[in-house]
C-alpha cells in the first residue's frame, strides 16, 4: 500500500487528482476519480459560475468522497468561479496559468484547501506565502498551458525550495512516473491525459482515439508568440496555427483562429479545426478503462517499480 502526507491531508486513498481539463473534467469525471480513491477535480475554464455550480451539483449527487475545483486564472469568469468555490465550500481549489494571490484570503477564510499550480520556484515560494496547502509543480510534458521546465527539473527544485507537499505533474501516464516522482521529492501526482480516456470521461471519442493512437512524438507547443504556450496532439489546426505565428499575421487575427478551438476539438470532435490538447505521455495511452482501474493499476506498478528501487545499491 502507498500512503503518504497528501493521503492524510485531504483524507483521500490514493495520492493522485486527476487533472482539470477545460471542457473535459466535468462533474461525472471527478466523482468517478473520487469514487475510485483519488481526487477528481472539475474545470471551471472559460465558464461562468452557474455552469461551475451545475457541475458541483453533479459531482455531489454521485460521490461523497471530497473533490476540487480548478480554476483557469485567465479566464474572463474567475472573479465568480472563484466566488463560487469559497461559497460551496469545496474540498479543494487548484489554480492553473497565473498567480491565485489575489483570491487566497477568500478560499482560506472558507475552509478550501488550495492547491496551485506552479511551473517556476518562484511561483511555489510566492504561494507558498500566501498559505497554498500544497503545490503541484508542472513540467511542460503535460497538455494544455505549459512552463519551460520539464518535470525532471522542476519538482526537485520546488521540493528544495517550499515546506510543502508536492505533487508532480506532466509526463506522469503510469507506476513507473509516479515512483519516479516520489524518488524526486514529490508525494503526489495529477495526471491529466491518461484521465481523459477513462470510460467516464465524456469527451468526444474522436479526442480519445487521438490520445491513444498518438505515439511518442505526437504532441507539439504552439501559442509561444503570445504568452501562453500550449501543447496539443499535432494535427491540421495546430499546424496551420504554427504557420500563422511565423506569419505577419497581427496578434488579434491570431487569437481569433484560435479561439474556440478546444471546444470544436472536446465537444464536437472536429479532426481539422479543433486543438486536441494532451500530454507527451499520450504515447504510452492505449486502453479505454473505468476511472478506478486506472488508479489500481497505476499504484499496483508504483508500489512494485518503489519496493525493487534499491536494486543497484551495492
Ligand atoms: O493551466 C494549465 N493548463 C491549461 S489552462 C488551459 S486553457 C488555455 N487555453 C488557451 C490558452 C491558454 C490557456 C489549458 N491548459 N496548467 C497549469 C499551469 N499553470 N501550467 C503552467 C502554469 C503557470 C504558468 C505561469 C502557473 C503560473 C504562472 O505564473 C505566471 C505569472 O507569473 O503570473
Amino acid at each position: 500500500m502507498i500512503k503518504t502526507p497528501l493521503c492524510d491531508l485531504l483524507g483521500i486513498e490514493y495520492p493522485i487528482f486527476q487533472g482539470g481539463m477545460a471542457w473535459i473534467s466535468d462533474g461525472k469525471l471527478a466523482a468517478a476519480v473520487s469514487n475510485g480513491g483519488g481526487l477528481g477535480i472539475i474545470s471551471a475554464m472559460n465558464a461562468d459560475a452557474a455552469h461551475l455550480k451545475q457541475e458541483i451539483d453533479i459531482a455531489r449527487s454521485l460521490t461523497d468522497k471530497p473533490f476540487g475545483v480548478n480554476i483557469m486564472l485567465m479566464s474572463p469568469f474567475a472573479d465568480q468561479v472563484a466566488q463560487l468555490a469559497a461559497e460551496e465550500r469545496v474540498a479543494v481549489v487548484t489554480t492553473g496559468a497565473g498567480n491565485p494571490g489575489k483570491y487566497m484570503a477568500l478560499w482560506r477564510e472558507a475552509g478550501v484547501r488550495v492547491i496551485p499550480v506552479v511551473a517556476s520556484v518562484s511561483m511555489a515560494k510566492l504561494v507558498a506565502r500566501a498559505g497554498a496547502a500544497a503545490v503541484i509543480a508542472e513540467g511542460g510534458e503535460s497538455g494544455g498551458h505549459v512552463g519551460d521546465l520539464t518535470t525532471m527539473v522542476l519538482v526537485p527544485q520546488v521540493c528544495d525550495a517550499v515546506d510543502l507537499p508536492v505533487l508532480a505533474a506532466g509526463g506522469i501516464g503510469d507506476g513507473r512516473g509516479i515512483a519516479a516522482a516520489f524518488q524526486l521529492g514529490a508525494v503526489g501526482v495529477q495526471v491529466g491525459t491518461r484521465f481523459l480516456v477513462a470510460e467516464e470521461c465524456g469527451v468526444h471519442p474522436n479526442y480519445k482515439q487521438k490520445v491513444l493512437k498518438a505515439n511518442d512524438i505526437a504532441t507539439m507547443v504552439t501559442g509561444k508568440r503570445l504568452g501562453h504556450p500550449v501543447r496539443q496532439i499535432k494535427n491540421p489546426f495546430a499546424r496551420e496555427y504554427q504557420k500563422a505565428e511565423y506569419s505577419t499575421m497581427s496578434d488579434e487575427e491570431l487569437e481569433k483562429l484560435g479561439s474556440g478551438a478546444l471546444y470544436r476539438a472536446a465537444v464536437l470532435g472536429d479532426e481539422k479545426t479543433g486543438d486536441f490538447l494532451a500530454g507527451q505521455i499520450a504515447g504510452m495511452v492505449d486502453r479505454e478503462q473505468p476511472a478506478a482501474e486506472i488508479i489500481r493499476e497505476m499504484f499496483a506498478q508504483a508500489e512494485a517499480v518503489l519496493k525493487e528501487a534499491d536494486k543497484w545499491v551495492r
